[in-house]
């Protein structure tokens, strides 16, 4: 649909950016914090940093949330280290964890920045993971112990909470994220089995939350991204159709109607992979009722029908961490229309507003983009400089279909886009850069470690000014 005249962004629209706990904070084993499956991890790819250091916002977020302030941040999206809470994930709390985010989330206030918490973005404590990790029931029970205290410490001053980052990437691609024991005899199994008790805790924590704190909201956050077919072939939208079901419409008629999605049991009834559920799961899945939906976006997928010869899987957009396509089930497939950024991930903003009309058509509640952004190799030139026109094109152009998604009539009420502030890509390293703010290290040198103000950084703080009007 084309418009004469566009709806301006709602009065009050949440603009701020995202960052999660281990990508960002370093700190790695201090003030009492325990491992986490990110600690643990033994090996990363090439040339390519740990986690340890990151950059430093633990002993830096003051004057990281001074520089979200100066941008004019309405909303600050960060996770809780579950591992600062409770070390070993399911004893004894943590005081200065506890400090910690108390302390950040009053930084934030103080400012009249809202923030919204993500419990739980990939970082599962070690000690769970030994014990079976989401494979064993008993880590439902350590998340409800975990959500309680959070919404214990922090409800007061938090009113948006989402329960677990990108439930359905952890499920697609469980060995790159490694929440998978690699060895396993029968991982899709293992992996289904693990997404149900994933969803029963994030049922359980929506319950709880609803129960303790009157004024919050709460919503799941997957990464959802709308699957085209290849072609007209009736084929290949069928193919479409079962992706899409797959990725997406799994997690989110769970989140929001407590019910399997009919085309995903069907899938993993085929592939001998349904979940053991056990007595009052569905009821609880049923009865928690999500307040709005957080999802992150960073470009749409393309499916055609499955060739079943053993080549159906591709890497998406040439990243090979992240495959896609299966035997009889769809072929992962590149979108020709479509341009790549450096990492060979396609870009997509019309796809976006399709994503926000069909996530909205679909369930009706109130929509926030978690993360959306563009990975690029910046380049910090003399004088403190970093001019990252292709960042702020392809935030624009996202923007500006948020707002042809809010004429179509989608309740939009905030936009987070990833991330505030330079950190280390999940499985890329930190030369992978997505920040409005660089962060002053490489790889392996930490160098100063300073903040210095990309060219975004001023143009995303003059879009807020105008809440949303100033594209250019
Ligand atoms: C999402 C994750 C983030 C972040 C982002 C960018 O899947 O929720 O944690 O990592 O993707 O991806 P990457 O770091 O691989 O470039």
């Amino acid at each position: 649909m084309k418009y004469n005249t566009l709806a301006p962004f709602p009065k009050g629209f949440l603009w701020g950016a995202s960052t999660s706990a281990y990508q960002v904070e370093g700190a790695w084993k201090e003030d009492g914090k325990g491992p986490s499956v990110i600690d643990a991890r033994e090996s990363y790819p090439e040339g390519t940093t740990d986690f340890k250091v990151a950059s430093d916002h633990y002993h830096r977020y003051k004057e990281d949330i001074a520089l979200f302030a100066e941008m004019g941040f309405k909303a600050y999206r960060f996770s809780i280290a579950w591992t600062r809470i409770i070390p070993d994930g399911d004893g004894d709390i943590n005081p200065k964890g506890i400090e910690f985010y108390s302390n950040l989330i009053d930084e934030l206030l103080k400012y009249d920045i809202e923030p919204i918490v993500t419990m739980y973005h990939f970082d599962l404590p070690n000690a769970l993971q030994e014990k079976g990790g989401w494979s064993n029931r008993a880590t439902i029970d350590a998340f409800e112990k975990y959500a309680k205290i959070l919404f214990e410490h922090y409800g007061d001053r938090v009113k948006y909470w989402l329960t677990i980052n990108e439930q359905n990437m952890m499920i697609l691609h469980g060995s790159a994220l490694g929440t998978l024991d690699p060895n396993l005899e029968d991982p899709k199994k293992e992996l289904y089995q693990q997404n149900h008790h994933m969803l029963v805790a994030q049922a359980k924590a929506i319950h709880l939350c609803h129960e303790l704190l009157s004024e919050a909201k709460i919503g799941p956050a997957p990464n959802i991204a709308l699957i085209y077919p290849a072609s007209s072939q009736p084929e290949d939208v069928l193919a479409a159709f079962n992706y899409n079901a797959i990725r997406n419409w799994l997690y989110l008629d769970m989140a929001v109607y407590g019910r399997y999605n009919t085309t995903a049991w069907a899938y993993m009834k085929e592939k001998g992979c349904t979940p053991q559920i056990a007595e009052g799961d569905m009821e609880i899945l049923k009865c928690a009722k999500p307040d709005f939906i957080a999802f992150n976006y960073y470009t749409s997928q393309t499916a055609e029908a499955s060739r079943d010869d053993g080549s159906d899987t591709a890497a998406r957009g040439g990243d090979q961490h992240l495959q896609t396509g299966e035997a009889g089930v769809y072929r992962g497939s590149s979108n020709p229309h479509l341009k790549k950024n450096d990492f060979g991930w396609e870009i997509d903003p019309v796809g976006f507003r399709s994503t926000l009309r069909e996530i909205y058509d679909r369930y009706q509640l109130p929509l926030i983009i978690t993360e959306n952004g563009l990975g690029a190799f910046d380049q910090l030139e003399e004088g403190d400089v970093i001019n990252d026109d292709y960042r702020i094109d392809y935030l624009k152009q996202h923007i500006e279909q948020i707002q042809l998604a809010v004429t179509d009539g989608v309740d939009v009420f905030g936009y987070s886009p990833w991330s505030a502030i330079d950190l280390i890509s999940t499985h890329q390293g930190c030369s992978k850069r997505y920040g409005f703010i660089y962060v002053n290290r490489d790889e392996f040198d930490l160098k100063d470690l300073r903040r210095i103000r990309k060219k975004s950084f001023y143009w995303y703080k003059e879009l807020i000014a105008s809440n949303g009007e100033k594209l250019d």
